[in-house]
């Protein structure tokens, strides 16, 4: 398959030729592709080095599907023009998720909505992929009513500048080195905590705490889901985790509970308080599941659950996940 990679150059991109290599998916030519400054500079893809291309060339060679992780604007003015020439497009920005027309996929939970017909395909933002993960299976279960989370997000997340933002912090203090850096947020982010993940919206809440209300419903076609979220920047590299509370219409066991995450596809449970067991970001990066622990009830109020959700977001809050929806595609012969 003819794969071009959008964006190739950037975190997201290189995770993304890191897991099409290592997933071995079957690609019989590279496109990568990014932003004019970047043409001509090379990428690195099972040993060989490729040349990056502009997007004019990337249509020219009709690639059977391409992964964008370019940023919105890119997204908006390119994927229809890949998608007019055939091509299909799972796209990692913002810029399609809720477009009615356009798929939101996580596989593990709704690759079923996928026709051949869907030439721009979505992926969901990192932070919500990885709630809906350990979701799925027990809102099929029990429910979910209302969902409260509050997230404790990696700075891979913004991207490279965020991450030399951090490491040049860190070095200043350590040994006390002028910092050679940019600022990717407004504040320090290391010995920090910075309560704003991209902008505010009108009602006091972020874009990307509206993500995780929105494109939940989406993904679990369920708009009744009741959702809010506090999404917070931590000085961490490995992931994203995520206090979530759970309230359910029906009444659950613990037992059984725990019996759905560690059956559910992509969950991996990590819950023995005997030896102090649970997941962290340290452990979840590079890795492509997400991670639950800290499996409890809310004993403030009946039939409400508390877990703890890890996962390395530019995995399978990104990278992974589009390329599971290109394996599904492939599978099901839908390029
Ligand atoms: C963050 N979740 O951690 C964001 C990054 O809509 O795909 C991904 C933004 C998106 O900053």
């Amino acid at each position: 398959m003819k794969v071009a990679v959008v964006g190739a150059t950037g975190l997201v991109g290189t995770k993304m030729l890191q897991v099409l290599a290592e997933r071995n998916f079957p690609v019989s030519e590279l496109v990568p592709v990014a932003s004019a400054k970047s043409v001509g500079k090379e990428v690195a893809f099972k040993g060989k080095q490729y040349k990056v291309v502009s997007m004019e060339d990337a249509i020219a060679a009709k690639p059977d599907v391409a992964l964008f992780s370019a940023g919105g604007s890119t997204s908006a003015e390119w994927a229809p023009k890949f998608a007019a020439a055939g091509i299909t497009v799972i796209d990692n920005s913002s810029a399609w998720r809720m477009d009615p027309k356009v798929p939101l996929v996580v596989p593990e939970i709704n690759a079923d909505i996928l026709t051949s017909n869907d030439k721009i395909i979505a992926n969901p933002n990192c932070s919500t992929i990885q709630m809906v993960v350990a979701l799925a299976p027990l809102h099929k279960a029990y429910n979910a009513k209302r969902i409260v989370v509050s997230t404790y997000q990696s700075v891979t997340g913004t991207g490279v500048k965020a991450v030399s933002q951090l490491k040049g912090e860190r070095q200043q203090e350590v040994a006390g080195a002028t910092g050679d850096y940019e600022m990717a947020y407004k504040y320090p982010i290391d010995l920090n905590v910075i309560p704003q993940i991209d902008v505010f919206v009108d009602n006091g809440y972020t874009k990307e705490e509206m993500k995780m209300v929105n494109e939940t419903k989406k993904i679990m076609r369920d708009d009744s889901i009741r959702v809010t979220a506090t999404t917070v920047r931590i000085p961490v590299m490995g992931g994203h985790s995520e206090a979530v509370n759970i309230e359910f219409e029906n009444e659950f066991d613990l037992a059984d509970v725990r019996n759905l995450l560690e059956t559910a596809p992509g969950v991996v449970v990590v819950d023995d308080l005997a030896s102090q067991q649970y997941p962290m970001p340290k452990d979840a990066h590079e890795k492509d599941e997400v991670f639950v622990g800290r499996i409890r009830r809310d004993e403030s109020q009946p039939k409400t659950l508390n877990l703890w959700v890890v996962s390395d977001n530019l995995r399978k809050g990104a990278a992974t996940n589009a390329v599971q929806v290109a394996e599904y595609l492939a599978a099901s012969n839908l390029i």
